[in-house]
């Protein structure tokens, strides 16, 4: 008989080379098992050498996808990626109450490229941390995204703490700081952090250039895990050890940064 999957909706946007936003939210999904449901935001333009620019999706068609999907086959979790402009913030944080949301949200504050390039609008990061910060389950700031939301430099495990409970502050929660950007460690060191419960997540770091979707694809392996039941520090170490994986088997793609593969579990044992 057919098994229905759980289902988890990527609220993000599209890069036209393939590594990041929806398209690695999508294999990633499929990768754990879940049926992918999207709500793009917006159309980037873009290839290995770095984002030529992006057009928004209107913030009405950005509301009404997840309308669509959440009304007839139902969220088991949910994550925002990209998300381009403080309107569409405002929607989708008001469509989510609309829809009565009580399934997990990962809210992945992405503001920058790797490439470096700005991926919102200059008063957006704000509307992220007041609309969407409160609402979720979980973010995931790297150590850039971090600096923005609260000033804090993290250089260590001491101030990667203080600055978890600095982001706990805006109402998340759980608070999941990533050490992938932290330099002078050989580990690769998250802190998972509710207030209560501090928990380190060490791992290997792998040299490689090929990073691209590193984020999206950890945030999207958390939110698969979340929609299958688990909880947020089972799905947090699951996603940990689903990106070393793919961060360890990225390949080269193009003249830049390729992408982080989950081509792995093609081959994958299935009982592993
Ligand atoms: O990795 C962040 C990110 C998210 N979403 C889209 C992107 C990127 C990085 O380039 O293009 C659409």
């Amino acid at each position: 008989m057919t098994r229905t999957p759980r289902t988890a909706l990527t609220i993000a946007g599209s890069d036209s080379g393939g590594g990041a936003g929806i398209q690695a939210d999508l294999r990633t999904f499929f990768a754990n098992g879940v049926h992918g449901l999207v709500a793009l935001t917006a159309v980037t333009v873009q290839n290995s050498l770095g984002v030529r620019g992006f057009t928004e999706v209107p913030a009405d068609v950005v509301a009404a996808q997840i309308t669509a999907v959440a009304a007839d086959m139902g969220v088991d979790a949910a994550k925002t990626g990209m998300l381009a402009t403080a309107e569409i913030i405002r929607a989708v944080a008001k469509t989510l109450d609309e829809v009565g949301a009580d399934f997990p949200l990962v809210v992945d504050p992405v503001a920058a490229s790797m490439t470096g390039h700005a991926l919102l609008r200059e008063d957006a990061l704000e509307a992220i941390r007041t609309e969407l910060f409160p609402r979720a389950t979980l973010i995931t700031p790297n150590l850039d995204e971090v600096r923005l939301l609260t000033g804090i430099e993290v250089t260590d495990t001491v101030s990667q703490r203080a600055a978890a409970e600095a982001l706990l502050r805006f109402g998340s929660r759980w608070v999941l700081v990533k050490g992938g950007h932290m330099t002078g460690t050989s580990d690769c060191v998250d802190l998972l952090s509710d207030g209560r419960e501090v928990i380190e997540l060490s791992g290997p770091r792998y040299v490689t250039e090929n990073t691209h979707g590193g984020g999206d694809t950890l945030a999207s392996a958390i939110t698969a895990s979340l929609a299958k039941g688990a909880s947020v520090p089972d799905a947090v170490a699951a996603g940990k050890k689903f990106i070393e994986r793919c961060v360890a088997e990225a390949y080269p793609l193009g003249a830049g940064v390729g992408p982080v593969s989950p081509f792995w579990i093609l081959n994958a044992d299935s009982n592993s």
